[in-house]
């Protein structure tokens, strides 16, 4: 039977943001997805530096393989390209986004047990603004999730209030100022659950996670999704038929719906160009450790 949201968690995704729809995806899919994760994770040996594929840990050495992104996953495997269309997930977000449905992007960050990078707040939106906010972002997580492996964190309500500067010293960092902000992180949710579970965040929704420093992997694929009728205010990455081919669900359209959105442009982007964790190494003030401070301070 297929997972159809109730009226009460529709509200809270209005209301507060963000969602968490525990083992929505069944173990067969999952095994899948790990499998190719594994694949994926066991070839990186052979790159020294970021490339297409892999976002590396600073740590990170052919020798000594440390994965903190697998990129864009759908373009390098069939497992994950049939993920972003699985009638599971798209049932899900069909009465949050409406019927039709395109994909912006994918990618699978792996916070590995031990070391795997924390991600400072910030808010999707300040990356890539559309028409309209109808825009969101799902998270599955490939293993379980709990307190101490770095749960993805969410400010409640924060997607209605105003868009945060996330730049410094002239440049677009993609990490806003936890101090300037004068957000409240001790409100943040953590979204947890078992392997399978799906998270849902709206674009403006304020959100980070902490560094895993326990023995446990969290990896989380997430799906960005938009509204067909949300069109990218960068502009089309690719050509009209690749970014109709993208609509996962329902029909394209050729008219953007246009709303009173607030938006400032990630530009002049980042000099540290390639991924967030690159572009928000710029970031004036941290939030969440690093490795070597936890290590310093051992
Ligand atoms: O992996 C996480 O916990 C945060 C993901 C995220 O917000 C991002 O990669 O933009």
């Amino acid at each position: 039977m297929t997972r159809r949201l109730s009226p009460h968690e529709i509200e809270q995704y209005r209301e507060e943001g963000y969602l968490v729809v525990p083992e929505l995806v069944g173990r067969a899919r999952l095994a899948e997805l790990r499998r190719e994760a594994d694949r994926i994770v066991a070839e990186a040996g052979r790159v020294a530096a970021n490339d297409d594929v892999y976002d590396l840990e600073d740590s990170h050495s052919p020798a000594n393989p440390r994965v903190r992104r697998i990129k864009t996953p759908h373009r390098w495997s069939q497992v994950f390209l049939a993920a972003v269309s699985a009638p599971e997930i798209l049932d899900v977000l069909e009465p949050l986004l409406g019927p039709a449905i395109r994909l912006h992007g994918t990618k699978l960050n792996m916070k590995s047990a031990g070391y795997g990078a924390a991600v400072e707040w910030h808010q999707d939106w300040a990356f890539y603004p559309h028409t309209n906010d109808d825009v969101l972002a799902t998270g599955l997580y490939l293993d379980d999730c709990e307190e101490g492996n770095g749960p993805l964190m969410v400010l409640p309500g924060s997607h209605k209030g105003p868009l945060h500067d996330h730049h410094a010293g002239g440049f677009f960092c993609g990490a806003l100022d936890p101090v300037a902000s004068g957000l409240d992180f001790r409100r943040a949710a953590k979204l947890m659950g078992p392997a399978g579970s799906l998270t849902i965040h709206h674009v403006r929704a304020v959100h980070g996670s902490a560094l895993n420093t326990s023995n446990r992997p969290r990896r989380l694929l997430l799906h960005e999704y938009a509204a067909a009728d949300a069109w990218p205010l960068l502009g089309m990455r690719d050509s009209f038929e690749d970014f109709n081919a993208r609509v996962v669900r329902g029909q394209p359209t050729i008219e953007p719906r246009v709303a009173p959105v607030p938006v400032r442009m990630p530009l002049p982007p980042a000099p540290h160009q390639g991924s967030i964790y690159e572009n928000q190494k710029g970031a004036g003030r941290r939030f969440f450790s690093r490795l070597e401070e936890v290590r310093a301070a051992e």
